[in-house]
């Protein structure tokens, strides 16, 4: 009886449970489509890949030792693959909407960006996978805007703009079931993951006919071109799409051998040692042609960007770094040359990781490496011994003051509107329907699970800290 209850229960689970299709592979998969659209949308993005590629193989060819810890970190296979996107969005609703499609790849929204503070009408967030598992596999993530029209001074202008966006869709009817199939099901099967894909890419294509007039255009352009760009479209069109180097000033070096012109300065910290944090640089928007009911015209919206990563920091060196690049900034305003400025700033910064880890500036991730016989009398002895080994934790997120860098080199330099700091975290997460997530938080929880995985394997449970 007992035994025959057992298997009914077993055979049930059977047949009750369909095989979903696993996040991480729906992620991938999405990942892969929206880059061979972009691809085909914008060819500048398949010379940049094909440059990447290039740089990338260059310093692990010349760099066996950098070459073997990323091997070792689990961070190599992922290098190829690694991107991140952007998109703004018009409404509270489009963002709920997105984030409940994102939520079907595993992506979640991790961090709160104020870009009021740098004159762009815009909140942000990045959705992006938060387990140390499905970083790994595939660490795809959209810094998702979303436009404020409360900030926009002209409010007959904002009220029209709110209008318009109300008569769009940006998600197609497919996908909308397809998403409410995931959350009642608590998957999708792996057809029903094809199908998804297929329908999500929808929402971030290109569109050359504009939904407004030439008027309407331009008279958002004249409130700010970001505002156009929203408004004036079907959906909100993946705007770039970003490979990851692990040599940004070769990349930067090299663009216009290739054809490809950057703007003038990478954002983020200067060269350094040991990297940190996250250091961008981008191409300027194209000029499309696009038609305004019938009447063609031209939008600059899409660009190409590179990103090098480097190591999280924990909020104390957070403020540091913040505080670092503001003096530097400072400096450069007052006439200095930036990036000489930068450099000089960023001196005292520490620049290798086990100084940033004794400061605890930087976030790790342990891992056993070695066995250690007795008791160590500390964490510290035990890396020394080479028995427990810290690996950088790669920093997940974006920055704000570089990517208002980002957003103004390709909106164009003139539309530097300056809205009053003005950030609303709260309601962006109405809007949103949850709340951000802590990306800090995020890296504590790896860092201090990693080490107490690492103690104990290696028998030192004792200095697991309580
Ligand atoms: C987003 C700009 C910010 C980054 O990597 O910091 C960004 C946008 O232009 O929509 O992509
Ligand atoms: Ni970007």
């Amino acid at each position: 009886m007992h035994r025959y209850a057992k298997l009914a229960r077993h055979s049930m689970k059977k047949i009750k449970m369909p095989q979903f299709h696993h996040p991480n592979d729906i992620r991938s998969l999405f990942s892969q489509a929206m880059s061979d659209m972009y691809r085909d949308e914008v060819p500048q993005y398949g010379s940049l890949i094909t440059l990447v590629r290039d740089v990338n193989a260059a310093t692990l060819q010349a760099d066996p030792a950098l070459r073997a810890q990323l091997a070792a970190a689990g961070e190599l296979d992922r290098l190829d693959i690694e991107r991140h996107g952007a998109i703004r969005l018009g409404t509270g609703q489009e963002l709920r909407l997105i984030r409940r499609m994102f939520a079907v790849m595993g992506m979640h929204p991790v961090g709160y960006y104020d870009l009021s503070v740098a004159g762009i009408p815009v909140h942000s967030t990045a959705f992006r996978p938060v387990d140390e598992h499905a970083l790994q596999r595939n660490p795809f993530r959209v810094f998702t805007s979303l436009l404020r029209l409360d900030l926009v001074a002209d409010r007959a202008l904002a009220a029209k703009a709110e209008g318009i966006l109300r008569g769009r869709q940006i998600v197609t009817d497919r996908a909308q079931d397809l998403i409410a199939t995931a959350e009642a099901h608590g998957g999708l099967t792996q057809d029903e993951a094809q199908a998804f894909v297929r329908e999500a890419l929808e929402t971030f294509r290109w569109h050359a006919d504009a939904t407004v007039d030439g008027q309407t255009y331009a008279d958002l352009v004249a409130a700010h071109r970001l505002i156009a760009d929203v408004v004036s479209f079907k959906g909100p069109h993946i705007n770039h799409l970003t490979p990851r180097t692990l040599d940004i000033d070769a990349v930067q070096r090299e663009m216009p051998a290739r054809g490809i012109d950057p703007k003038a300065v990478i954002e983020g910290p200067p060269h350094r040692k040991a990297a940190i944090l996250l250091r961008q640089t981008s191409f300027k928007a194209l000029e499309e042609q696009v038609t305004f009911q019938g009447q063609p015209g031209h939008h600059t919206a899409r660009f190409g960007e590179i990103e090098q990563r480097g190591i999280a920091l924990t909020p104390a060196g957070r403020t540091l770094y913040d505080q670092t690049l503001a003096k530097a900034r400072a400096d450069a305003a007052g006439g200095g040359d930036y990036v000489q400025c930068l450099t000089a700033a960023f001196a005292d910064f520490p620049d290798d990781d086990a100084a940033l880890r004794e400061q605890d500036l930087a976030y790790f991730r342990y891992r056993a490496a070695g066995t250690f016989q007795g008791k160590a009398a500390s964490i510290a002895a035990l890396i020394r011994s080479g028995a427990l080994a810290a690996d950088p934790q790669i920093y997940e997120d974006f920055l704000p003051v570089s990517a208002a860098g980002i957003f103004q080199s390709n909106l164009g330099a003139d539309d530097q509107s300056n809205y009053a700091a003005n950030a609303n975290q709260d309601a962006f997460e109405d809007a949103l329907g949850a709340k951000v997530i802590d990306e800090m938080a995020l890296y504590a929880e790896i860092q201090n699970a990693s080490l107490v995985r690492a103690l104990q394997a290696l028998g030192q449970g004792h200095l697991i800290p309580s």
